[in-house]
Formats: structure tokens, C-alpha cells, sequence
């Protein structure tokens, strides 16, 4: 089916959600198991108060019927392989950003190329529209159900050595990036060496000198500490890439419609409620990394950066076709 003649049946994830569990009834056991939740951040930051509120949303709503707890700081393992453990429901529900999820639902793919949202404002619009119907779809397909779309702000550069101004800045550099081919594809287009890498080892890393750099929003630049060893933070914003509060289909599959409905509200209750940290959280880690020596330079003209990365956008669409409509859906209705 065409994607178009798909996003015409799709309403927003909601209804999406719904779809995926159609004609599934379940009754619950009595003593209801503790769901798992995987959570790779600090427990103060704006994910983890969202998934912490949320858990405990279902829970008093379904009275204990469903129940769980957030493990915070990424102790249930990296990213890619919590990815896998949702797939294969030992993993219940988590917040995942979509940069790693490529390599599993090619549809994530489209929001992780470079420039691909003009603004924050246009990522909610897209995401919160046919544009994330459609991702949602493909995550359904490989058992992962998005019930809400986190805000991740803008994704910049912050390097040991030196500030990055031009994309020929980043030439030589080593620069760790989110585990997935399109992110390395961006850093070669600019001459840098891209190392692919789990959040957690980027410290050390950096630390160390293994890597010159890395990318990140300023809450994880923050939280993570890596504003004390990258003292540089040149403002690209190349990514903006949103994260789904999501569940294991396994899971949701055990759950009658009621508790489903229960449980997709509660998500877009926990949205709103990170959406709003999220804005606080920015500011807050901007005051934080500054009062910690932090340089940084804004990059008045991002044309050169947009320009380098047109290969990268020629690459990913000669390997992917099929990603063409969802390309030109995103940056039409912006
Ligand atoms: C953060 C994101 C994490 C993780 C991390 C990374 O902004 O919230 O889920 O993807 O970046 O760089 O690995």
C-alpha cells in the first residue's frame, strides 16, 4: 500500500495505537507482575520525572491492575540492545530516542537526517500529525506501539580543542555519534571520523582523548557531565530528533481495551508534562554549562552545514525509495 493511501486511513497515533491491538481481549491476572521500564537518564531529568509520573498514572487508574517501575540511568543496558528487549517484550515500556531505532524501523530513519526539521515548533507539528502516524506505524510492524513523542531539542556539536564554526571545522576530528550508519554518513561528509558509541562511554572517552567530540542536546551535555571535559559548545543544531514514550507490544497485547486506553492517555499526559520540563531543563543546563567554563558560540549562518549534507540525503534515499514520500511529507508541512 502507498504511504499516502496509508497516512489517509491513519488519524493521529492515537487512533493508531488502537488499531494495533484490534480484537485483542485479554483478562488480567490477579497479582499484577511489575512492569520494567528502561530509562537511560539521570532520575531529575525531564524523561525520567515523565516516565516516573506516568507509571504511576496507570497504576493508580487501573488500581494496581498495571503496575511497573523506571529503571533510570541505563542500568537495563544500552539503547540497541533495550530496543531489542521491547521487541521481545522482557522490557515493558521505555523512552527511546529515535536515532538508534534506524537500524530497526526504517521509518525512524527520516527524522534522523540532518535539517530534516526547520524548527522545534515544525518537529511537533510533523510528529504530532500524519508524519508520526507514520513512523508509529512502522514501529508497530516490528512490535514496538509509540503512544507519545518526547521533545529532544536541537542536537549540537561540543568538542575539546577547539569551537566548530564551518562544517570544515570538524575536519580530522574524532567525533562520537549515536549508533546508527546515517549519523556516520554525516560526520564523513564533513571530513571528520565518526565512532559510533553507547551514551555511557562517552565521558571516559572524551576523557581520555578516544574521541575530540560529540553531539548532544544541552540537557544530556549537561547531565552526563561532558560539558566539564568538551569545554566547546558550537550551536549547529544539525539534529532534531523526538523520542517516543513507548511500549512493548507483548505487553499491550495482554491488556483489554479499557487498560489500553487508560495507559495511552496517561502517555500523553507524561508528553505534555516533558515537554514542559524539557523547555525549563534547556534553559537551566544553558545557565549550568556556562557557569562551568562553557564556551559557546552560536552559528549566525548554517548554510554551509545544510549544503555538506546533501550527500547524505542523496545516499540515504538512492538505498531507501521507499522513504521518498515520507521525506517530502515531513518537509512539505513545514
Ligand atoms: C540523548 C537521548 C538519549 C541518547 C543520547 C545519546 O539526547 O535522550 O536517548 O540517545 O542522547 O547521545 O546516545
Amino acid at each position: 500500500m502507498k504511504l499516502s493511501t496509508h497516512i489517509k486511513k491513519l488519524a493521529l497515533c492515537t487512533a493508531l495505537a488502537f488499531t494495533v491491538s484490534a480484537g485483542v481481549m485479554t483478562t488480567h491476572d490477579a497479582e499484577a507482575k511489575d512492569l520494567r521500564g528502561w530509562n537511560i537518564h539521570v532520575e531529575d531529568y525531564p524523561n525520567s520525572i515523565a516516565l516516573d509520573a506516568f507509571i504511576a498514572d496507570v497504576a493508580a487508574k487501573t488500581d494496581g491492575r498495571i503496575k511497573g517501575k523506571v529503571f533510570h540511568g541505563g542500568v537495563l543496558g544500552s539503547q540497541p540492545d533495550a530496543i531489542e528487549q521491547v521487541r521481545l517484550g522482557a522490557i515493558d515500556f521505555a523512552n527511546f530516542n529515535l536515532g538508534p531505532m534506524g537500524q530497526v524501523v526504517p521509518e525512524t530513519n527520516v527524522v534522523s537526517l540532518p535539517f530534516i526539521f526547520k524548527s522545534i515548533p515544525d518537529m511537533y507539528k510533523v510528529m504530532d500529525g500524519a508524519g508520526g502516524a507514520a513512523i508509529a506505524e512502522g514501529m508497530a510492524k516490528k512490535g514496538i506501539v509509540a503512544i507519545g513523542w518526547f521533545d529532544s531539542g536541537a542536537r549540537s556539536f561540543y568538542t575539546s580543542q577547539r569551537a566548530i564554526n564551518t562544517p570544515d571545522d570538524v575536519k580530522g576530528l574524532k567525533v562520537r555519534v549515536m549508533n546508527n550508519d546515517l549519523f556516520v554518513g554525516m560526520i564523513e561528509a564533513m571530513g571528520g571520523n565518526a565512532t559510533p558509541m553507547a551514551f555511557g562511554e562517552v565521558f571516559q572517552s572524551l576523557k581520555t582523548g578516544v574521541v575530540d567530540g560529540a553531539e548532544n542536546n544541552p540537557p544530556s551535555y549537561e547531565s552526563t557531565n561532558h560539558f566539564e571535559v568538551a569545554q566547546f559548545y558550537s550551536l549547529s543544531e544539525h539534529l532534531i530528533i523526538p523520542e517516543c514514550l513507548c511500549i512493548s507490544k507483548k505487553t499491550w497485547d495482554t491488556w483489554s481495551e479499557a487498560d489500553q486506553k487508560i495507559v495511552m492517555e496517561a502517555g500523553k499526559a507524561a508528553t505534555a508534562k516533558q515537554r514542559e520540563l524539557w523547555q525549563a531543563r534547556e534553559k537551566a543546563s544553558m545557565e549550568k554549562v556556562a557557569a562551568g567554563g562553557v564556551k559557546v558560540n552560536t552559528i549566525a549562518d548554517k548554510g554551509p552545514f545544510q549544503d555538506a549534507m546533501g550527500p547524505v540525503y542523496d545516499k540515504y534515499l538512492a538505498a531507501n525509495p521507499e522513504m521518498k514520500s515520507l521525506v517530502d511529507l515531513i518537509t512539505s508541512s513545514q
